[in-house]
């Protein structure tokens, strides 16, 4: 018999699994009862369940720091494992103590170490993701949850939303299968069960609004304006730094108060596409957009390999790119189409215009061409990096780069000007600041600042 077959009954045989007809926390009545607590009283069925959890980790290639365990059946197992790998514990009380330091997450961790999450069932996948919550409240990487049993109703889809792969060791339809097949439930009360877990997809009601709102399939566009107002912010910081290690820190400190992340993937010393996805993962997180500086200029065709392939893989992670339409439209056509093959949606920036002194872009038969380009590809294009306010329409985003509040430039070209400059003057929608933040004294306090001063402008000029 099959490993996981011969869990499955010892889990019958302590009545883990119970057939009838039970009332639900919910009010609904179930043909069905799980109930993993017993499983503490039998040291073999727990050593079980986590070699297999340690198998699922072995296999799937998880990386992690530490584990933390969901209160209560599953904190013995995670127990288990963490002893196995050596690696240290967390756990999140149910409730913060209201004594004391107040500490939700026990344990010892740094920030941005990686945690996995183990449970004994998922219905909704709610503990599961107020847990992995708790641990992204304190700078935690949480992209994995590890469950002994999951019911099926809607879990998977909905850890799925909040970017957390569900790894199960048994679905509820192979429990049933395998009773079936070892003659311990009939195959009417197997259906009935099945019948009941279609009937009750539970799709997590605060998720909808989620899913119209950050889910990252929704149009780029929207994702964009919905972060803008949700977050109070339109400022971009521009990271023009060499180690992408110093981003993801910087990023994870400063990543609240911006609704996108400029980088240069270029002049990156330590980029590796491990690294980036944490990058990403932080975006996610905290909810802005990543965009690479890229300036594409070549034809269609070598354009489209620069945004897929070579080391860094840009349209794997990048949610926007800036463009020059200078060798003619097919250079957007080609993005457009290569990013057809990423499952999330993607978009671009077209430069219309330059902050740098004698920018040959800024002549107006050169910004009409790039204003018409947007046009026809307005699916793809939802702004433009530009220096004024180029249409009436606000389906493009305007992006100004060149602020800063106390330099008026550099000793390269560079020319600034204020975010009352940008936004009131130059008609700017987001706001690009790099060096004013980058090299302050305190680069938070500093970015706090630029957002307020950046959206209350904006506020007070588009009465968002
Ligand atoms: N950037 C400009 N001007 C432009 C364009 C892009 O400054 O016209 I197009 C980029 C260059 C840099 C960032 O990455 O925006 C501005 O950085 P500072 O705020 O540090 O000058």
């Amino acid at each position: 018999m099959g490993a996981i077959d011969q869990l499955i009954l010892q889990l019958f045989d302590i009545e883990a699994f119970k057939f009838g007809s039970f009332k639900l926390k919910s009010g609904i009545q179930s043909p069905i009862y799980i109930d993993l607590r017993v499983i503490i009283s039998y040291p073999d069925i727990l050593r079980s369940v986590a070699n297999h959890m340690n198998n699922i980790l072995q296999n799937s290639n998880v990386s992690f720091n530490e584990i933390c365990g969901v209160p209560y059946t599953a904190l013995p197992i995670a127990s288990i494992i963490c002893v196995d790998y050596k690696r240290p514990m967390l756990l999140r009380r149910k409730e913060a103590k209201n004594y004391g330091t107040k500490k939700i997450i026990e344990g010892k961790f740094r920030p941005n170490d990686r945690c996995i999450i183990i449970e004994d069932i998922v219905t909704t996948g709610s503990s599961v993701i107020e847990t992995a919550e708790s641990l992204w409240a304190e700078g935690l990487q949480v992209t994995d949850a590890i469950v002994l049993i999951d019911r099926e109703q809607h879990g998977e889809k909905n850890l799925q939303e909040k970017n957390i792969r569900l790894h199960r060791v048994l679905k509820i339809s192979e429990v049933l299968d395998c009773l079936v097949r070892h003659g311990k439930i009939t195959e009417e009360v197997s259906k009935n069960v099945s019948e009941f877990i279609h009937g009750n997809q539970m799709q997590l009601p605060t998720l909808k609004i989620e899913i119209e709102d950050k889910n990252i399939s929704i149009p780029i566009r929207q994702r964009f304006q919905t972060i803008i107002k949700e977050k109070k912010s339109n400022l971009c910081l521009s990271a023009d730094l060499t180690s992408l290690d110093e981003i993801i820190e910087l990023s994870n400190l400063i990543g609240k108060n911006i609704c996108m992340l400029k980088i240069h993937c270029d002049i990156l010393t330590d980029f590796s596409m491990d690294k980036i996805q944490e990058l990403k993962d932080v975006s996610r997180r905290l909810n802005f957009l990543l965009l690479e500086d890229r300036k594409f200029a070549d034809i269609g065709n070598t354009v489209a390999l620069q945004y897929t392939k070579g080391l860094f893989q840009i349209a794997e992670w990048a949610d926007l790119v800036t463009v020059h339409v200078l060798p003619g439209e097919g250079i957007v056509q080609a993005l457009e189409q290569a990013a057809q093959t990423i499952n999330e949606s993607r978009g671009c920036l077209l430069i219309a215009q330059m902050s740098s002194k004698g920018a040959l872009t800024n002549n107006e038969d050169y910004v009409n061409g790039v204003i018409k380009c947007a046009e026809k590809y307005s699916d793809f294009v939802i702004g433009f990096i530009s220096q004024s306010r180029l249409t009436t329409s606000d389906k493009y985003l305007h992006c100004t780069p060149g602020v800063h509040l106390t330099n008026t430039g550099d000793q390269l070209g560079q020319q600034y000007v204020t975010p009352r400059q940008a936004i009131d003057g130059r008609g700017a929608d987001i706001v690009i600041v790099g060096r004013a933040i980058l090299d302050s004294i305190n680069r938070v306090k500093t970015a706090e600042a630029y957002q307020q001063e950046c959206y209350q402008v904006y506020e007070e000029l588009r009465k968002i």
